[in-house]
């Protein structure tokens, strides 16, 4: 992340509207909900009118009190106005759900930091991989108009950094530039205590016996090396939606001692069973994933397979072994 890697094109494009509808991913988290809180406010601070789009649901409790500010659809005056569109947090168009009939045919930017998403989309695109938030790089647009966040937009930028990086837990190399952006917004009285009670401190006690029965199925192969817990049908219908914390399960036994890579295997109601696969460091679990035909990336991937968990359970396992544990060909093979 460079401090002025701005295109020039975005800067000119949020001059040149009177309207900006501003759209995020469905199921939006505190990065997605932020980055729009914070760059319509600043908009509006240029004189410019905002209307804030999501398709939702806003199941999250930490981003729950902002759902009435964001609607699902344009209005009909909306629909006919000149407006720019701005797209945050969304690696691809899909991600905006219904919506995006709508704004079809207008100008649009796309401000993310996914890694290359499938089709590229947008007229204008801001896309920094390496900006651990979306949050940050709204900031870095303020600055590069020579303002500086209000108290407020501080406030949200922290949470969507707080968010994505659960709590400065991935910051890599990027940390000396990003930990300067959040001084200046600490500097606007945005204390990191506050912020993390506020996006950590707010779970039901169900995600707490999600969690304790999730660790209870816990198995150990390959000498630890590998931890797969699973979640039957029935325990799927008990606990949905917020109280399903499996950012906390991965959290917990990717910090077992030994611990490389996980496989979290659900059957969903729909008769299909969702898997999960996280990784420490090495393990590539998003070309396993590629195996059973899903998708991800190197430390996180999934797919869904029709095959119960008793059935899939012996396939993930077979492919990890290549990984673990592998049988003298595999190994000859993978080194040929
Ligand atoms: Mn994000």
């Amino acid at each position: 992340m460079a401090l002025q890697d701005i295109p020039r094109a975005l800067l000119d494009f949020l001059d040149k509207y009177d309207t900006y509808f501003v759209v995020g991913h469905k199921e939006p988290d505190g990065d997605c909900l932020g980055s729009q809180l914070a760059l319509a406010s600043f908009l509006r601070r240029r004189g410019k009118n905002t209307a804030l789009l999501s398709a939702g649901p806003f199941d999250r409790r930490e981003i729950r009190r902002h759902e009435n500010l964001f609607a699902k659809s344009l209005t009909p005056e909306q629909k006919t106005a000149a407006a720019g569109v701005i797209i945050l947090d969304c690696a691809s168009l899909e991600r905006i759900g219904d919506i995006a009939q709508e704004i079809a045919g207008r100008e649009i930017a796309v401000i993310d930091h996914h890694s290359a998403g499938d089709t590229e989309f947008g007229d204008i695109r801001y896309i920094r991989a390496d900006s651990p938030c979306v949050t940050l790089l709204v900031q870095k647009i303020i600055e590069a108009f020579a303002e500086e966040p209000t108290q407020e937009e501080a406030h949200l930028i922290f949470s969507g950094f707080a968010t994505d990086t659960e709590f400065f837990r991935h910051l890599e190399n990027d940390a000396p530039e990003v930990l300067s952006m959040l001084s200046r917004l600490a500097a606007k009285g945005v204390t990191p205590r506050q912020i993390y009670r506020e996006t950590f401190g707010s779970y039901s006690p169900q995600s707490r016996i999600f969690i304790a029965d999730a660790l209870k199925t816990m198995e150990s192969h390959y000498g630890g090396r590998f931890i797969l817990v699973h979640e039957l049908l029935e325990h799927s219908r008990e606990f949905q939606r917020e109280h399903r914390q499996t950012d906390a399960v991965y959290q917990l036994l990717l910090s077992t001692e030994g611990c490389e890579a996980l496989a979290f295997i659900r059957e969903e109601d729909t008769g299909k069973t969702a898997v999960s696969l996280r990784s420490v460091d090495c393990v590539n679990v998003g070309l396993i994933s590629r195996q059973f035909n899903g998708g991800g990336h190197k430390n996180a991937a999934g797919f869904t397979t029709a095959l119960a968990c008793a059935q899939i359970k012996p396939l993930l396992l077979a492919a990890f072994k290549k990984v673990f544990d592998p049988a003298p060909e595999d190994a000859s093979a993978s080194l040929a």
